[in-house]
């Protein structure tokens, strides 16, 4: 039996990545995953990911952020595919919202070039959005963005390049630790390596049940929406709106022809990645084009399709990435609480180096699960 030097669990978008970073750093690779490649019944579907630097969701990102976006660049370069579409980004709402205040806040810190714009200049540069006459926005040129699909497929193609050997269609149903070694066993074999690299997104709670991290999985839908005159979204940002009701949406430039894609990204229902309800009902589909249509009248006139898509949450929405405290030959990257993708090469970076230096140069303290254990 072959013996690798280091396992990887689950290959959508973080998995992909750190097999390719290190199958590249010359370690002997196993990539194993329960679906075919680039599949949509995970988190890495749908098209397009938003990416930006003036992080809402605290400054202690932004570093990351920073080398993130250097690494689609190279990406792009390797792999010989378009991955990055800088289009620029809206973030808008109130002045005192979480959204304006805290990428503000990361912006200033970490000298994003970023412009604030009130509700007239709004109006004259954005003439698809409506806010509210009391709302403003952030304004990030360097923001836009990025291919889930094609990032787990170019990440694949490099990891295999580089040596790696890739095994979908292979459901993992086990593993240990040891001080020895590892051992993970799927519905066709077992297979054994130095050191275990965990990503199993949506699956977390069933393969990391005793990391001591209360995952909650939702279920979240993305739409597509057809305008009357698609022409005034082709040269367009990509957005993400929070409204004093309480709403908070987010969409991206009409960038195929299949439609102009929107999504809510607070809310979503409960549920587990083997049991998530893959029906789009009516309600829902008529709930989202009245929180987008408030902002962005002429978008949702047509509705032409949607896509289920999972969400999984930690307690506080700050990511999971570390050595499993109770496992130290496995590393873990989990919990990405809807936010995760633009990182996606980053957290690639950070995993091989965990493996391969026992320690890394990206500030992650704050993805620490010791946070959870009282
Ligand atoms: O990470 O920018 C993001 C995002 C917006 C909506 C869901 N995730």
């Amino acid at each position: 039996m072959t013996h690798y030097d280091v396992i990887v669990i689950g290959l959508g978008g973080m998995g992909s990545a750190a097999a390719y970073r290190l199958a590249r750093r010359g370690q002997k690779v196993l990539g194993i995953d329960q679906f075919a490649p680039v599949h949509n019944l995970g988190s890495s579907h749908g098209g397009s990911r938003i990416t930006r630097q003036a992080y809402l969701e605290g400054p202690d990102y932004v570093p990351l952020l920073l080398r993130a976006h250097e690494m689609w660049d190279e990406l792009e370069r390797d792999s010989g595919r378009s991955l990055f579409t800088r289009c620029g980004a809206v973030m808008g709402g109130p002045p005192e919202s979480r959204t304006i205040a805290g990428s503000t806040l990361s912006a200033e810190k970490f000298d994003v070039p970023h412009e604030i714009l009130d509700a007239a200049e709004i109006r004259h540069r954005f003439p698809t959005i409506t806010p509210a006459e009391d709302e403003v926005a952030l304004w990030e040129p360097g923001a836009g963005f990025v291919s889930p699909e094609g990032s787990v497929a170019a990440h694949l193609q490099l990891a295999a390049r580089h040596g790696a050997e890739l095994h979908h269609e292979e459901q993992v149903f086990t593993w240990t630790s040891t001080e020895t070694g590892v051992r993970v066993g799927t519905a066709s074999s077992y297979y054994t390596a130095e050191r275990l690299v965990l990503c199993p997104g949506a699956w977390a709670p069933v393969l990391l049940a005793d990391l001591g991290v209360d995952f909650e999985v939702r279920r979240q839908v993305q739409y597509w929406f057809e305008p009357a005159d698609v022409r005034p979204f082709v040269d367009h940002p990509v957005y993400l709106w929070e409204t004093a009701e309480g709403g908070q949406f987010y969409g991206f430039p009409a960038h195929t022809a299949q439609g102009v894609k929107v999504a809510v990204h607070l809310g979503g229902t409960p549920c587990t990645a083997d049991t998530i309800d893959r029906r789009i009902h009516d309600d829902e589909v008529r709930a989202v084009a009245d929180v987008v249509g408030s902002r962005i009248p002429a978008l949702p006139a047509a509705f032409r399709r949607a896509a289920t898509c999972l969400y999984t949450n930690t307690p506080d929405e700050h990511f999971v990435i570390a050595p499993h405290p109770k496992h130290p030959r496995a590393v873990v990257a989990c919990g990405f609480s809807g936010h995760g993708f633009k990182f996606v090469p980053v957290v690639g970076e950070i995993l091989a180096d965990l493996v391969v230096d026992g320690a890394t140069r990206h500030p992650i303290s704050l993805f620490d699960p010791a946070r959870f254990t009282p």
